[in-house]
């Protein structure tokens, strides 16, 4: 077999390298890049691959000539294939992968954080959790036992009427199912399974059709607290509201108790606050009627409780400054930043 003159092998890889250096200089996307690399530098019919198998023809003097061209050669076009890559990228809105410098300091990767409403919802567990109160949890979807009747809320009462609650098309037994419209409700599951003395606070969504305005969202949550033990008074429900609102909300916040009226706490009251010189509601609270007792099958002789339902969005509000609740719910970012 006649060898392989050195000249022609060196023109082969000259006219291979000058067809790759124009067709990677030229390339416009990923797809003709890649069609390019198997074309030429392609591990089993690759171009340069046909031009290294006639390397082993040369003469044995010429080897380590043409060996050190082919090198080149390869060198070469392996940088063209490298430079289309990265004009690909830039121009894709990549990095240059030769353009990183691992000596800058790093840039902060920004992070989120948790919502001012869950923030506040923590800080409740954890304020009632040091005065004794276990953090449960109830279901959204309510039957009207729980939402209503249990509570003494009678089926003529104005709370059940249909234009003030999100009743759902899905009934148990007669009755349809309810978006719950208080978390009150979670008093009487625990009571129904649970026997004093009881220490519960529960946080969660309640839902009414309300208007939404700066005081008012028809989704908002609530924060639950029961209490039942042996001789407990209106005292210990003025000093247990008293201690955790001075505790989430500073030690200047002044508190009010007005009369009011619910149907399962005897006496009721609605718990005011101090907003910027005016008195806000925050919520209900009061001795749990004995009809409320009985109906979960305790003697109300022998055991009373109070129980307390505050609006997490007003006292959220009240803490953080927030003049309408709906900022909350707007996702604004600049808004969520300040927190
Ligand atoms: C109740 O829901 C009673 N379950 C509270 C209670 C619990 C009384 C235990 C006695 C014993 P009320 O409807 O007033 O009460 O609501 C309580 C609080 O929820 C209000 O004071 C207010 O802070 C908040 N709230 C009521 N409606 C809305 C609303 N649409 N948007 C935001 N907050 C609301």
């Amino acid at each position: 077999m006649t060898a392989v003159p050195l000249e022609s092998f060196c023109a082969d890889l000259e006219r291979l390298r000058g067809d790759a250096e124009a067709a990677f200089q030229s390339v416009a996307d990923a797809a003709a890049l890649e069609a390019f690399r198997v074309e030429f530098l392609g591990a089993r019919s690759g171009r340069l691959k046909a031009i290294q198998k006639s390397l082993g023809g040369l003469e044995v003097a010429d080897k380590p000539a043409g060996g050190r061209y082919f090198n080149d050669a390869k060198n070469a076009i392996t940088a063209c294939l490298e430079a289309a890559q990265a004009r690909l990228a830039e121009a894709a809105g990549g990095v240059e992968t030769g353009s990183i410098d691992v000596t800058l300091p790093g840039t902060l990767v920004p992070l989120g954080h948790v919502h001012p409403l869950t923030r506040t919802i923590r800080r409740v567990q954890e304020i009632m959790g040091r005065l004794g109160f276990e953090s449960v949890d109830g279901p959204e979807v309510e039957d009207q036992w729980h939402n209503f009747e249990a509570l003494a809320i009678s089926a003529e009462h104005p709370a059940r009427d249909p234009l003030d609650n999100f009743y759902l098309a899905v009934a148990r037994g007669a009755d349809p199912l309810l978006l719950r419209s208080q978390t009150s409700t979670v008093q009487i599951r625990v009571m129904e399974n649970r026997e004093p003395p009881l220490r519960i606070v529960s946080l969660g969504r309640v839902y009414r059709p309300d208007t939404a305005d700066a005081t008012h969202y028809p989704m908002f949550h609530q924060v639950e607290g029961l209490l039942v033990e042996p001789g407990t008074t209106m005292s210990h429900l003025k000093s247990v509201l008293r201690l955790f609102a001075s505790s989430f909300l500073g030690g200047d916040v002044r508190v009010r108790f007005r009369p009011s009226f619910f149907p399962f706490t005897e006496p009721s009251v609605e718990v005011d606050m101090e907003w910027g010189g005016r008195w806000v509601e925050m919520g209900g609270a009061g001795m749990i009627d004995p009809a409320v007792l009985e109906a979960v099958g305790y003697d109300p002789d022998a055991i009373s409780g109070f129980a307390f339902g505050l609006g997490v969005e007003r006292i959220a509000a009240r803490r953080y400054g927030v003049d309408d609740i709906r900022d909350f719910y707007r996702n604004d970012v600049r808004f969520l930043r300040q927190f």
